[in-house]
């Protein structure tokens, strides 16, 4: 079972991205199962992909990062109850700290059975288009800090929403981050987009597959303590794609 996180600000389409990829597995007869979290009563979130028939759990009253026993509770209900092959995790989205409080901790308490996947981050593209090229956003200085250490720690950092630029921008955009963030990859996307949902799919899966247990060397600060090898791929990466937007790896 695969476990993956999907990570970033309120808005910038997770539970969109995570209810269309889930469509896909499905699909090709890979179960999933989804954790939602909030820190309020109401899950609009597990409501949703519930109605999208994919068995959902919730944490309440906590984000995963401060609530870790409870997320692993939920996980734990999944694997025993419906056993889907990936789960995907949601967390609230002011969270900040998900590879130290989240990602870190399921890769050391790590059962048999599972593969810890790498933290995906989704990010409004116009916000961060903004971001990137300096200009204000429409935040306080708090919530900027949250944006931006969201950024930071990404593993795979979704530049979602493309559909929402003029291409030109949208491409502008990617290399500016591919600039700003080289050692992450980076996707444009459109989650209303099924071929652009199946490439993420394709990354995320392919990525946990080789992740093995190594705890994540990302922190906040967007330092990665080493690289990353890859089973027959070696970073950095070769290039973007201009057409797609997905980075081609260098092969090794
Ligand atoms: N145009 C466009 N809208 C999107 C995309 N992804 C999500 N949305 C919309 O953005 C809004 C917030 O999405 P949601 O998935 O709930 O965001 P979350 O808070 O991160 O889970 C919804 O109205 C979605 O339909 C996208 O790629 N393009
Ligand atoms: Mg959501």
């Amino acid at each position: 079972m695969r476990i993956h996180l999907v990570g970033g600000f309120l808005g910038s389409g997770k539970t969109t991205a995570i209810v269309g990829a889930s469509a896909l597995l499905i699909e090709k007869g890979v179960s999933v199962g989804v954790v939602t979290n909030d820190q309020g009563r109401s899950l609009v979130d597990t409501e949703l992909i519930a109605s999208a028939g994919i068995p959902a759990t919730e944490v309440t009253g906590g984000c995963f990062c401060c609530n870790f026993p409870a997320l692993q509770e939920m996980i734990g209900r999944l694997e025993r109850g419906t056993r889907p092959g990936v789960i995907f995790a949601e967390p609230v989205g002011s969270c900040t700290d998900l590879i130290a409080t989240v990602l870190n901790p399921l890769l050391a308490s790590n059962p048999t059975g599972r593969q810890i996947g790498r933290l995906s981050v989704f990010a409004d593209i116009r916000l961060l288009r903004q971001r990137l090229f300096n200009r204000p956003l429409p935040f306080s200085k708090d919530v900027q800090y949250v944006f931006d250490t969201q950024i930071e720690e990404a593993e795979i950092l979704v530049l979602n929403k493309s559909d929402l630029l003029p291409p030109d921008a949208a491409r502008e955009t990617l290399q500016k981050a591919g600039e700003r963030h080289p050692e992450k990859t980076l996707l444009l996307q459109s989650s209303l987009d099924a071929r652009d949902l199946a490439r993420w799919v394709d990354v995320v899966q392919r990525m946990t597959a080789a992740r093995g247990t190594r705890p994540s060397p990302w922190t906040t600060t967007g330092t990665p303590a080493e690289r990353w090898a890859l089973p027959g791929m070696m970073l950095p990466w070769k290039s973007i794609s201009p057409r797609t937007g997905e980075r081609r790896l260098q092969s090794g």
